[in-house]
């Protein structure tokens, strides 16, 4: 039996993504539990803090909350750097992207079409510009060589920019420009880079 069972919707992005590859990536064995809505309504009331991912680890318990997942696998696993320091500039990076989240995701339960278009436009033009040059500044700081957030080992933090971007360049989201993170060049670099990693596209190109 696997130590690790990772519960997620049955999705191929998002929060439970990023900690899928990231354990498949850490080379860990884990079941890939996927649960539908109906299991998930009965679940959540029982769940640490009403959310999925849960990583729940034999002989110890559950964990929710997909960055302190990602931690946990990448201090495992060696998929974050062993110096404190550095290890909390990428837990930081990875907090910016719930913080990306928590302005985009309210776009996507808007009702009214136009008003929805309006507030993706803004979100493009305005956070999005904003926060991809924060990152792309906090990227020039870690690692002067890249391609990855610390240089030339792939790490958690990478593996979770890879997926909110991709949820932009795969055309996911009406009205943000697949293009949008094109002219940060640096960001762009390490988005090919993790999804040309050999673990990682052994995992998205399953
Ligand atoms: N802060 C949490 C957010 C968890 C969260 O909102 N997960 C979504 C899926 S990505 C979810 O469980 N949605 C269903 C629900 O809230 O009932 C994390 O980073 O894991």
């Amino acid at each position: 039996m696997a130590n690790y069972t990772l519960t997620y919707f049955d999705f191929p992005g998002s929060r439970g993504e990023e900690c899928r590859i990231a354990l498949h990536v850490s080379g860990a064995a884990f079941e890939d539990e996927r649960i539908v809505r109906d299991a998930w309504a009965t679940l959540k009331p029982t769940s640490p803090y009403g959310g999925l991912p849960i990583l729940t680890v034999a002989g110890k318990g559950a964990l929710a909350q997909s960055n302190a997942i990602l931690s946990f696998v990448g201090r495992a696993h060696g998929l974050l750097p062993t110096d404190p320091w550095e290890a909390a500039h990428h837990e930081a990076v990875m907090c910016a992207v719930e913080d990306f989240r928590a302005q985009l995701n309210p776009s996507g339960r808007i009702a009214d079409p136009e008003l929805k278009r309006i507030a993706r436009e803004e979100f493009a033009a305005g956070y999005l510009k904003t926060w991809a040059a924060a990152i792309e500044r906090q990227l020039e700081a870690s690692s002067e060589a890249g391609p990855f957030f610390g240089g030339a080992a792939l790490s958690v933090a990478d593996i979770k920019l890879f997926i909110i971007m991709r949820s932009i360049i795969d055309g996911g989201i009406d009205h943000v420009s697949r293009t949008a993170f094109v002219e940060f060049t640096g960001l762009s670099r390490l988005y090919e880079a993790v999804r040309t990693d050999a673990r990682v596209a052994a995992w998205t190109n399953r």
